[in-house]
């Protein structure tokens, strides 16, 4: 019997619990099944109860209180104590059938997807163990980080240095797409879908730097260079060309108040797992009764 699953990665406060949540008000209205699991034991309020919540294996406050860590050394103690107690997640998850859509709402700790093993080790678990798992990736960014391309570009580097490091499908997604609603042409918008390298040329305070970065083009550390943000322009260049070069990073719009939205990207996960290759026909309903007149 198949599994199937979607991780929801991203910075803090990306957008990722609420994005849970709209999923599955989703499923729920198409009458599909889900199994919500919290892997953030910082995250207290939920809109839909977690079916299975981290906290009740570990709390971040006594991890904190009694290892005298801080929230982010805490926070990687209790991914550490959960792959030493596999079992917390394998019991529970076994019972769940083919129909269902397990949802992992991670944290937003950032290190968590680019510095440190533990993701990796959690989703080779899922993914490769007895479990076996058909499960993929959705990477949540910030749509306003459209608005200062640097920004967007070492946002865009997150998300691909995850896909590198967890080597699952992935979904990349922009987020809040209601915040720039109308501050962004869509033609405009369309090249963050698909970023290049290009897009840094655009604006005059592009070329001003790069007029900077002409004269002195040798010295990064060099004074002029630093002051106009020359070296930093040179920098954020061979970011972007290696994003460019990977051609891997590309986004999906979400707008969690539109259901179509909400819809869209689901399609994307149902694809990218094999989803509903792997569902049963199901019997048409039998309450249809046909009056014949003779
Ligand atoms: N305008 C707008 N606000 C949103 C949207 N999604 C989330 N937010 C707000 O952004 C904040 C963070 O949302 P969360 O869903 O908690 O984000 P998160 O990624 O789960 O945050 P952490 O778990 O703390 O990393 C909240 O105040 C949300 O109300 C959206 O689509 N549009
Ligand atoms: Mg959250």
């Amino acid at each position: 019997m198949s599994k199937f699953g979607v991780v929801v990665m991203g910075p803090a406060g990306a957008g990722k619990t609420t994005f849970c949540t709209a999923l599955i008000e989703h499923l729920r209205a198409n009458r599909r099944s889900c199994f919500y699991v919290n892997l953030d034991p910082a995250a207290s309020e939920f809109t839909f109860e977690p079916d299975l919540d981290i906290k009740e294996l570990i709390s971040l406050d006594d991890v904190m209180e009694e290892m005298s860590l801080g929230p982010n050394g805490g926070l990687i103690y209790c991914f550490e104590f959960l792959l030493e107690n596999l079992d917390f997640l394998t019991i529970p998850l076994e019972q769940v059938t083919e129909e269902y859509l397990i949802i992992i709402d991670m944290p937003g700790q950032i290190e968590l997807y680019t510095h440190v093993p533990v993701l990796p080790s959690l989703v080779k678990h899922l993914m490769r163990g007895s479990l076996n798992i058909n499960m993929c990736a959705a990477y949540l960014l910030e749509s306003t980080f459209v608005v200062d391309k640097p920004k967007f570009f070492s946002g865009t580097l997150s998300a691909m240095s995850a896909m590198l490091m967890l080597e699952m499908p992935h979904v990349n997604i922009l987020s809040k797409m209601d915040l720039i609603k109308g501050t962004i042409k869509r033609k405009d918008l369309k090249r963050f879908l698909a970023p290049d390298v290009n897009l840094l040329d655009d604006g005059e305070a592009a070329k001003k730097r790069s007029k900077a970065s002409e004269v002195s083009f040798d010295d990064p550390a060099a004074t002029t260079n630093i002051m106009t943000g020359a070296s930093f322009d040179r920098l954020n260049r061979a970011v972007a060309q290696l994003i460019d070069d990977f051609s891997m990073v590309s986004f999906l719009q979400l707008n969690v108040q539109d259901e179509d939205s909400v819809g869209a990207i689901l399609s994307y996960i149902d694809d990218s797992i094999q989803y509903h290759e792997a569902q049963e026909p199901r019997e048409p309903k039998e309450d249809v009764e046909v009056e014949v007149e003779g």
